[in-house]
């Protein structure tokens, strides 16, 4: 009796076109769903890049996916449907973090714009570090207090230059042995950030990208990298739009202010919204210097556009 050939465990690198290529102990393989995994509901969702799969070998090269394991975790955007309804489009599976990369200097960086993007990684339930890259360009002391309100609540915050190496084993430490993506404005540096975190990768930077993705529609987070010997993963996305594209329901969003936590639940009324209610607990923590007025500005602002 010829007994079945073992699983391998592999690691959704990339994904095109019902191709899968997936990292093995074995090396990369070009896979393809087993037509019996493939049944439900949402098959474009059912196996993206950062998911965990078994496979079978197949030929040298070539293998075919059995069975995609449970997420711990998943990143996606959720897109208005008809009648209401969300769509939602898981886009990592597994994601452990985002990384918020913002330029101090050329271009400048815009905070409201990175309380966007902690919103959505606090919606995602997936933790967020903040970049400050080409720290060369400017003077330090003008960019932390922009960058301390986000310290001074929690948020990891690393100063980089690409340019210069400032910085860069900071990063790598931090994508070491989890999945991550790197999220920010377009000439910020992220590729030419993790060129010099992974020296070998080779991200078009400059330029070049911005010649590579004109006029293209890349809305999807394209590919997997490994760091630091394959322990981590990492993916570049071209800029923003993966994550303008979100929707977050209006009673979803104080909680996605971790500063504003401690005083949810203390308010007036129950349903308070945290805008001109009396006796609101969140206004009272702005009033007493607790929470940056220009953080619960940046609530107001998005709760107006939810
Ligand atoms: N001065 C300076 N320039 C940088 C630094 N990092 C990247 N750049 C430049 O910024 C431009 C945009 O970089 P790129 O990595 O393509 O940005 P991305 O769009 O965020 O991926 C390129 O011309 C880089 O050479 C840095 O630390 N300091
Ligand atoms: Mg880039
Ligand atoms: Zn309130």
């Amino acid at each position: 009796m010829i007994s079945a050939p073992p699983l391998l465990d592999g690691t959704i690198l990339r994904a095109q076109s019902g191709f899968y290529y997936i990292r093995t102990d074995d090396g990369i393989l070009e896979c393809r769903l087993r037509g019996r995994a493939k049944r439900g509901p949402r098959e474009g969702d059912l196996a993206v890049i950062g998911d965990r799969v078994k496979l079978t070998r197949l030929t040298e090269a070539t293998g075919v996916i059995e069975q995609v394991e449970p997420r711990h975790a998943k990143f996606s955007r959720r897109q208005p449907g008809p009648g209401g309804t969300a769509r939602e489009d898981v886009m990592v599976a597994n994601l452990d973090q985002v990384v918020i990369v913002f330029a101090c200097a050329d271009p400048m960086p815009n905070p409201r714009l990175v309380d966007r993007f902690l919103v959505v990684a606090e919606a995602n339930d997936v933790e967020a570090l903040i970049v400050v890259n080409k720290v060369d360009l400017c003077d330090d002391r003008e960019v932390r207090t922009i960058f301390d309100r986000y310290t001074r609540i929690g948020y990891p915050v690393v100063y980089a230059s690409a340019r210069e190496g400032a910085g860069v084993d900071a990063m790598r430490q931090r994508l070491a042995g989890r999945i991550s993506i790197f999220t920010g404005p377009s000439g910020v540096g992220k590729s030419t950030l993790l060129n010099a975190v992974q020296p070998g990768l080779r991200l078009a930077t400059g330029d070049v990208s911005e010649a590579l993705h004109k006029g293209r529609h890349t809305t999807t987070v394209a590919e997997l990298h490994p760091v630091d010997g394959g322990s981590g993963y990492v993916a570049d996305t071209p800029g923003l739009r993966e994550l303008g594209l979100w929707r977050i329901e209006g009673d979803e969003l104080p909680w996605c202010f971790p500063e504003f936590r401690p005083f949810l639940g203390s308010c007036g009324f129950n349903d308070c919204r945290h805008l001109d209610e009396p006796r609101c607990a969140v206004r009272r923590g702005v009033d007493d210097g607790e929470i940056s007025p220009y953080r619960y500005d940046s609530y107001r602002r998005m709760l107006a556009t939810t």
